[in-house]
């Protein structure tokens, strides 16, 4: 990369359909702000633009469910998102939303580029359509079974069991999430990209792409060599919520979430930058890196460079480093399974320690494969690296600098080999955590960074200032310099990863400013004779008690949802109601409490129970299918409700001389009806 680059790095564009979790962060947050810190710190000239992704159907039904507006939903999400990201150190230069009015009109003018060129294809195709809340469906708004795994419940654009992307006429029994109504096919016009006849030119673009992970590249091949190659994809949705298909006779179509959205970084740069922007996405200057989950790959590596081609102003992405799925106690993060660590929720229970879950999450990034973020994990993380190695290292060289030197630098004198090991191998940590970083390596960065810390722990602990300053104060104070000088790397290198704890360093080291990446090359950060500053507390312990009760949130929260979710009892099978009955009809009923005197099994009869009821009238035997549902044994002393005159029948040999009533629920369970308060036996019911 030279230096007179224009760099532009983007993270995805959060649907403003729910908080952020840590799943979100350790996919593109934290590696994008990692880098651009980074970046930063080397004097590039780098812009990191984000914003809230406001359009989409899972907006449209969030708001249809809460009976709100979409534009509610979003201005409520919005705001917290930005929030979040704030909160946890996420720098972005502009956090913008697709809903402003500068991206309506940018992703208007791409669209109307793309028309002018014939680059989209209007075409009438069959749609469904939902006849009782009569509007087409689009993507979520329609469901039904999976035709490559059968799963029940995949979307209209994709099943998320097995990932497939799909179309809606794909769907196996497709229903509308709307109403429920079984869609019937209808003719609609929409704008497709051919992306059949563009496969060529993206094979191009992607093939001279240069060290992209293998994780990416291997997907977009994958597509372009797939059987029957890429297939025209629709830009526009009949919809009405979105950006408007600047087309005449396109009312009430909008343009595809994922025709806008990558549009989105464009609109949010034109609002930081409103004179310079084209330098950051056109010409040969500029380097453009989106940060995203493998779930968006498609979008940022396959449809949004064929956009972009097909307009031809733009550069194309320089590069596209794609995380894999973050895990949370073994299974899959969700929103709508409540089964995720919310970012405003972890702020409450951890007041603070923002720098604890980026490093957590950093260190088990999942870079190239799926990984599992554990609370066990996070506790030993913080107790054993943070807490014993970090934050115990940087106390011992403040505690002892100020007992021994009242907190002044000492001049080192000559030095030890042992010095000039430290020195040296401190001043190549910065050189190996760029050369990981440069290559999207989060998690050996993080690693490299933890070493200054660790080499400075052994270095205190084979000098062992404490013990020789009795002695040799003059020689403890050299070995406190150095240790020192080890300090000032760690306050280097923290920076991208722990920024609230890299500036909390400063402040101990009486520095101000975030130092360049280039320093920490240097054997002198922190000059003889520097005043250090008070010693604050980096980090604390986490006790066993904390992240049990996190383990105990979780399960409940989950368990909640599941419970908000299951159907009610009267959302049950229920029996249709049964033709009318005379008046009489019911008059003649005789109904009466009675009490289970005997119960016994039926032999050979697995179903049957048989009883002794004190009718109040007399005791007669009863015979009942219910031996599946209840013991003999409890059913003696039960009040019951009898019909008295059914006319008497052998069941089994048995002859039965009426019917206990029962109610049976939906799914099959009985319950015996007794009366309230124990009436008397022989109470007449009706
Ligand atoms: N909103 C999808 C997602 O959050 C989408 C990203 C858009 S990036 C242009 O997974
Ligand atoms: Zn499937």
């Amino acid at each position: 990369m030279s230096s007179n680059k224009k760099i532009m790095v983007t993270a995805a564009l959060p649907y403003a359909n729910g908080p952020v979790h840590i799943g979100h962060l350790a996919g593109c947050y934290l590696p994008s702000d990692i880098y651009v810190r980074y970046l930063r710190m080397r004097g590039r000239d780098v812009k990191f633009v984000c914003g809230s992704d406001e359009h989409g159907v899972p907006i449209t039904i969030k708001a249809k469910k809460e009976g709100i507006t979409p534009q509610d939903v979003v201005d409520r999400y919005h705001g917290m998102m930005k929030g979040a990201f704030e909160e946890f150190g996420i720098d972005f230069d502009h956090y913008s939303r697709t809903s402003s009015p500068q991206h309506h009109k940018n992703a208007q003018e791409f669209f109307t580029n793309l028309m002018e060129k014939d680059a989209l294809v209007a075409k009438e195709t069959q749609q469904y359509f939902d006849p009782e809340a009569s509007q087409f469906l689009a993507d979520r708004y329609i469901t039904g079974e999976c035709p490559k795994c059968h799963a029940a419940d995949a979307y209209g654009d994709q099943c998320e069991s097995c990932g497939t992307s799909l179309s809606p006429t794909d769907l196996i029994a497709p229903k509308s999430t709307l109403s429920g109504a079984i869609p019937e096919l209808r003719n609609t016009t929409n704008w497709f990209l051919p992306l059949d006849e563009l496969s060529d030119e993206l094979r191009a673009f992607l093939e001279s792409r240069e060290g992209w992970k293998p994780n990416v590249m291997g997907q977009c091949m994958s597509w372009l060599n797939a059987g029957d190659g890429l297939q025209p994809r629709a830009m526009t949705r009949d919809l009405d919520w979105g950006v408007p298909v600047p087309v005449a006779d396109a009312e009430g179509k909008v343009m595809y979430v994922w025709f806008d959205a990558p549009i989105g970084y464009i609109s949010a740069t034109q609002e930081l930058l409103p004179d310079t922007w084209e330098a950051y996405w056109k010409g040969d200057d500029a380097e453009i890196i989106h940060f995203i989950g493998k779930d968006n790959i498609v979008f940022h590596c396959i449809i949004f460079p064929a956009m972009l081609q097909q307009h031809g102003e733009y550069a194309m992405p320089t590069a596209v480093p794609a995380n894999e799925f973050l895990n949370l106690e073994g299974r899959k993060l969700s929103t709508s399974k409540n089964w995720a660590v919310w970012l405003h929720e972890y702020l409450e229970d951890f007041p603070g320690q923002q720098d604890v879950l980026r490093y957590a999450l950093t260190a088990t990034m999942p870079e190239t494969k799926d990984n599992d973020f554990t609370w066990a994990d996070f506790q030993t993380r913080n107790n054993s690296e943070l807490v014993a190695g970090l934050g115990n290292f940087v106390n011992r060289v403040m505690v002892l600098t100020h007992k021994y030197y009242d907190g002044v630098v000492q001049e080192p004198g000559v030095l030890t080999d042992a010095d000039r090991e430290a020195l040296a191998t401190m001043t190549q940590c910065g050189r190996r955590i760029a050369k990981s970083l440069d290559a999207f390596k989060f998690r050996d960065a993080l690693n490299e960074a933890m070493n200054v810390a660790r080499l400075g722990n052994k270095y205190l602990q084979e000098q062992e200032p404490w013990k020789v300053y009795k002695q040799d104060p003059a020689r403890a104070g050299a070995a406190l310099y150095v240790a020192t000088q080890i300090m000032g790397i760690a306050s280097i290198v923290f920076e991208p990863f722990l920024p609230t704890t890299a500036s909390k360093l400063r402040g101990m080291l009486n520095q101000s400013g975030v130092p360049t990446w280039e320093q920490s090359n240097e054997e002198i950060v922190v000059p003889a004779g520097t005043q250090l500053g008070e010693s604050a507390l980096l980090f604390s312990k986490i006790e066993d008690e904390q992240v049990e009760a996190q383990r105990e949130k979780l399960q409940a929260s989950a368990a909640a949802n599941e419970a908000a979710k299951a159907p009610s009892t009267t959302e049950k099978k229920q029996m249709p109601q049964k033709e009318d009955i005379s008046f009489d009809q019911f008059m003649s009923m005789d109904l009466r409490v009675g009490t289970i005197l005997e119960a016994e099994r039926v032999p050979k009869a697995d179903r049957l129970l048989k009883f002794l009821v004190d009718t109040g009238l007399d005791q007669r035997t009863i015979v009942s299918g219910i031996a599946e549902h209840f013991s003999p044994e409890e059913m003696v002393g039960k009040k019951v409700t009898v019909l008295m005159n059914l006319p008497p029948r052998k069941i089994r040999g048995v002859e039965s001389q009426g019917m206990l009533l029962m109610a049976e629920d939906g799914d099959g369970s009985l319950r015996l009806m007794t009366p309230e308060n124990g009436a008397d036996s022989g109470a007449v019911i009706g």
